[in-house]
């Protein structure tokens, strides 16, 4: 009986240590620009080489016990079709429907795409849509119960050991008939959600700059301060390059980066993909050796 007990004990205490380790480890929700992934200029087309540098990140990262939900972005898959139909602007094209289903087709086969890599990668990708399960209130407002279906998902997935890649989708919306729903909010409702430990927007360029990266003079900015406002502490100037771009370029996305951040209370890193700084990142460092981080102004670090 005493051996019995002993036993119990033994099991008791190994289970609740695994169950502690596994809900302390780092969880780290990585959104992958389309600009990294994809060629944006040219439909249709992978950056093999962007991706393999996040996949090889996400590889070493669970491998390193930390915990990873990844969401991306379309690039040159959906975009194009989305804009030819205004799908972004609801059901006023005569043909939407049409448009609807051909975005969806693009966006999930770049999902298949890279959950592809992952599998290759030895990792247990499993491609998560939040169409059919999700629809939108207004554009990038996601339904109460949207929100809910997708961070259920996302848990149950982590809980079960596989890495959820989660996209930019065409959705119904409430309000116009349907919408772009795009993966910055994705990436910010599953934040405010599943409270990660920290949030890696991957880029195809080293961090935020002060202007456009190309033009000169431009300078790398390793902090940005949020204040409760959504102001930022430090002025950004952008500009959209891509005319196809139906969810708002680089300024809808610094502003899904700070929303994350104080929403959170996590730091934020933008960083590029393949780099030293996007593996330390995607591995939960609070403060990689490069990029940008941004943080709620009064977060620790
Ligand atoms: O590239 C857009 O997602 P994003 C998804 O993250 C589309 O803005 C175009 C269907």
């Amino acid at each position: 009986m005493r051996a019995a007990l002993a036993v119990a004990v033994l099991v008791y205490s190994a289970v609740t240590s695994a169950l502690l380790r596994d809900t302390m480890a780092p969880l780290v929700i990585v959104k992958l620009g389309g600009s990294a992934i994809t060629r944006k200029a040219t439909h249709a087309t992978l950056n093999e080489a962007g991706l393999a540098g996040v996949v090889s990140a996400v590889r070493a990262a669970v491998d390193g016990a930390a915990r990873v939900c990844v969401v991306h972005g379309a690039g040159s898959f959906g975009h194009m079709e989305a804009s030819e139909y205004g799908i972004a602007a609801g059901t006023a094209h005569p043909e939407w429907r049409t448009g609807f289903a051909r975005t969806r087709q693009q966006v999930t086969r770049l999902n298949h795409l890279v959950v592809g890599a992952f599998l290759d990668a030895g990792l247990p990708a499993v491609g998560c849509s939040p169409y059919p399960a999700t629809s939108t209130a207004a554009p990038q407002v996601l339904a109460e119960a949207g929100g809910a279906a997708l961070a259920q998902a996302a848990t149950a997935a982590l809980e079960a050991g596989l890495v959820p890649v989660f996209h930019g989708d065409a959705v119904l919306d409430a309000s116009q008939g349907c919408s772009i729903l795009s993966g910055d909010t994705l990436t910010q409702v599953l934040s405010e959600r599943l409270k990660p430990t920290c949030c890696v927007f991957v880029a195809d360029v080293d961090g935020v700059y002060d202007r456009p990266p190309a033009d000169p003079g431009a300078v790398l900015l390793r902090d940005i301060r949020v204040g409760a406002d959504g102001k930022l502490s430090t002025r950004v100037v952008t500009r959209n390059d891509h005319a196809h771009d139906v969810t708002g370029g680089l300024e809808a996305k610094i502003a899904a980066a700070a929303a994350v951040g104080v929403a959170t209370g996590a730091p934020v890193h933008v960083v590029k993909a393949g780099s030293e700084a996007c593996a330390e990142a995607v591995a939960g460092s609070l403060r990689p050796s490069g990029g940008t981080t941004i943080a709620a102004a009064g977060a620790g670090g």
